[in-house]
This record gives structure tokens, sequence and C-alpha cells, in this order.
């Protein structure tokens, strides 16, 4: 099982690589990372295992926090209508996404970055993401609201980008035009 130790930092050259395609179908070792990437969120949120694990809460991880540059996500979260959203994802992709943007008003943080960074950080307020599930499923998902924004922070580390690279540096909390604020 994966802990805090097994996640790199900020400053660590594998977090700013573009990760490679993982072919289809998947190895079982590549299936094996996938899934591993999917029991840490969903350990991390179980208080009883997380506290004997010293497991950092979190709502998403991608492989390269784990130092393998390849294209593998898994999100698990609940949204405000307490639906459960868990995914664990081969080579997850944004195939459209609205105009509109939306940012979470408490911004971002991220499991590989010890300290908190203020800003907001804009993404997308919609997006539909294709990619292949663990048991080689291709799979269509639509998404919004806080979900929308943990894909797109997961897919940003496949491609070597941090969320703090959207802040705006001369003013992080300048207002951002045609978007929708996320309270949490
Ligand atoms: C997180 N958790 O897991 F708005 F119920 C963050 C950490 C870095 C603070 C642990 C988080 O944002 N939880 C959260 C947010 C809410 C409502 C709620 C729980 N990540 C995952 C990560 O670093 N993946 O690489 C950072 C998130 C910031 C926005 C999306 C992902
Ligand atoms: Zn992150």
């Amino acid at each position: 099982m994966l802990t805090m130790e097994d996640i790199i930092r900020d400053g660590h050259p594998s977090l700013r690589k573009i990760a490679v395609e993982v072919p289809m179908p998947p190895s079982e070792e590549d299936k094996q990372i996938l899934k591993s990437l999917l029991e840490y969120v969903q350990n991390s949120q179980n208080e009883e295992i997380a506290s004997m694990h010293d497991l950092r809460p979190g709502v998403g991880l991608a492989a390269p926090q784990i130092n393998i540059s390849k294209r593998m996500i898994a999100v698990h979260i609940h949204d405000e209508k307490g639906n459960i959203y868990s995914y664990a994802l081969f080579n997850p992709k944004i195939v459209s996404h609205s105009v509109e943007q939306s940012y979470l008003v408490a911004g971002e943080g991220c499991l590989s970055v010890d300290e908190a960074i203020p800003g907001y950080v804009p993404r997308y307020a919609r997006v539909t993401v294709k990619g292949t599930d663990v048991d080689g499923n291709e799979l269509k998902i639509r998404l919004k609201g806080l979900p929308a924004i943990v894909f797109q922070h997961e897919i940003d580390h496949l491609n070597g980008i941090m969320f703090y690279d959207y802040i705006n540096k001369k003013d992080p909390y300048a207002t951002i035009e045609n978007a929708i604020a996320i309270e949490r």
C-alpha cells in the first residue's frame, strides 16, 4: 500500500515531465499501479487507516506523484449532493470543455506540495473526460463542480503542470471573468 513516503514533493523533476501513454490492454503491473492510486485516496479518507499510517486525506492522485511517469489517475470524492465519484483511469483525456470557468474560493493544494499557496486557480466549469478503467472499459464521464476541478488537477499532473502555475502572480485573488465560485 502507498503512504506519504511514496509521494514525491514539489521540486522533484518528475513532477514536470510529460507522462507516457499506457499501452492497451494494460499489463498486470500497470493495473496494480492504477489500483494502488485509488487505494491511497480511499484509505486516506478512512480516518482509522489514515491516522494509523499518517496519510494526508486526498481526493485524487496521479502516477507521476509516486514517481511513475505514466498516464494514470485516481479520483475519489463525495460532491455537494453526496454523490460519490470514484474513478481510476488509464490515459484520461479532456475531450470537451465549457467556455465558462470555475475556481475553488479556498484555492487548491496538492499532496505533493507541503506549504499552502494562496490564490484562485481557474479551471473549466464543465469537462467531458474519456479514459479506460482497470477492467479495460472505455468510459466517457461528464463532470462539473468539484469533481471537474479534481479531474483537471490530476490530468495536469500527467502534463507536468502544477496548480500554482495558473495563479495570477501579481494578484492571486484577482477576479476570474466568466467563472463560477465554488465554496468547498
Ligand atoms: C487533494 N484535498 O487531495 F473542496 F471535501 C487536496 C489536499 C491537497 C488538500 C489534500 C482537497 O482539496 N480536498 C477537498 C477539497 C474540497 C472539498 C473536500 C475535500 N488534492 C489532490 C492532489 O493533490 N492531487 O494531485 C488537491 C486538490 C485541489 C483541487 C483538486 C485536487
Ligand atoms: Zn496534485
